[in-house]
């Protein structure tokens, strides 16, 4: 079998110069390395994998997802900022109030929940062309089911949420693919960055389209720290459509292996049509992000365990910085995958 890779070619564009973390400058781990490594590993073995570069920007179905006024933002200061330009937020807005800045560099702290995630002038381009690349893989899984499609894009999307970016994203690529695949049928997402995806946690939180599950590291000492708890199960028509599974930093792959094995069996109670892997691979332990301690053998044996729920998938990239190995990892969980 063949898997189909879309991938964003304007993912280049964004490329900032550092981040602040802990209130330091530091290079800027989620850079277009990531993707280039990824993309070379997968180009040696043209018969699995069929690669289709994706020029686009168009999006459809954005505004179902993200607010009009978060897109205006982006669309602003996109303008604003000249080439060499970036910026980062620095007051925000705790609550949030309705009344925006006039000035587009101090709404910026709005929209925004980190200062890890600095806007250049071509970002909004950038993540127009991935969240457009995962609508198109997304489109590719209604037209030809038993299909598992691979997005190959940056920057990543599970932290945005409707009118928020923050932690390495701006558009959330996963829910923009979920909410085309909810149309036709049962959707889940089943998260397995290092991170809670608190985006897409939010999108979907009132909602019985589409299943939401998460393994993550305990938001007690991990970034997004303020969501991914357990207690958090969905509201309204979406209660118990939301499941957090949380794991600990020292936790190895069998101990990963398990709480995988809990999450899978959640899906398959369910009546779900189509899959959506939110692919971050900073679980690895060598990662300078993620905090784990998984090796990167243990990707091929996730995917093998995850094919077995039989569905047409969709695999989206989120993270993964360990520049030499990421590549690796996704190879290798693609290549369970495919069994
Ligand atoms: C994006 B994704 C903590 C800094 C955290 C942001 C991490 C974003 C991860 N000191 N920085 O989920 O891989
Ligand atoms: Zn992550």
């Amino acid at each position: 079998m063949k898997i189909e890779v879309y991938f964003s070619v304007y993912h280049t564009l964004h490329n900032p110069p550092f981040e602040l973390s802990r209130g330091k400058q530091q290079e800027y781990f989620e850079n277009p390395q990531r993707l280039k490594n990824i993309l070379k590993i997968l180009e040696q073995d043209p018969e699995v994998f069929e690669i289709h570069p994706n020029f686009s920007t168009n999006v459809p179905n954005i505004k179902e997802v993200h607010s009009e006024k978060l897109l205006k933002f982006y669309a602003e200061i996109s303008k604003y900022l000249s080439d060499d330009d970036y910026h980062i937020p620095d007051t925000f807005a705790v609550p949030k109030i309705s009344l925006l800045p006039e000035d587009i560099t101090k709404r910026s702290g709005y929209f925004c929940f980190d200062s890890a995630t600095p806007i250049t002038r071509r970002t909004f381009s950038a993540s127009l062309n991935a969240a457009s690349t995962v609508v198109k893989a997304a489109r590719k899984i209604l037209t030809d089911k038993n299909k598992i499609v691979y997005a190959a894009v940056r920057p990543p999307g599970h932290h945005a949420g409707k009118d928020y970016f923050g932690g390495y994203c701006y558009l959330n690529n996963s829910a923009l693919g979920a909410h085309v695949l909810s149309k036709k049928g049962r959707v889940a997402i089943l998260d397995i960055d290092y991170h809670h995806g608190n985006g897409t946690q939010e999108i979907f939180f009132d909602s019985d389209r589409v299943f939401f599950v998460s393994l993550h590291a305990n938001p007690a000492y991990a970034f997004p720290y303020f969501w991914g708890y357990p207690e958090e199960i969905g509201e309204g028509p979406g209660e118990g459509w939301n499941l957090n599974i949380v794991l600990e930093d020292d936790a190895d792959n069998r101990a990963y292996l398990q709480k995988l094995g809990y999450a899978l069996d959640a899906i398959s109670k369910k009546d779900i049509d189509y899959l959506i892997i939110s692919l971050g691979v900073d679980t690895l332990f060598s990662d300078p992000v993620g905090g784990m301690m998984l090796t990167e053998h243990i990707f091929e044996e996730m995917g093998r365990e995850i094919s077995k729920l039989k569905l047409p998938t969709l695999i989206v990239q989120e993270g993964g910085y360990d520049l030499t190995q990421v590549g690796k990892c996704v190879l290798n969980f693609l290549t369970g995958f495919l069994g």
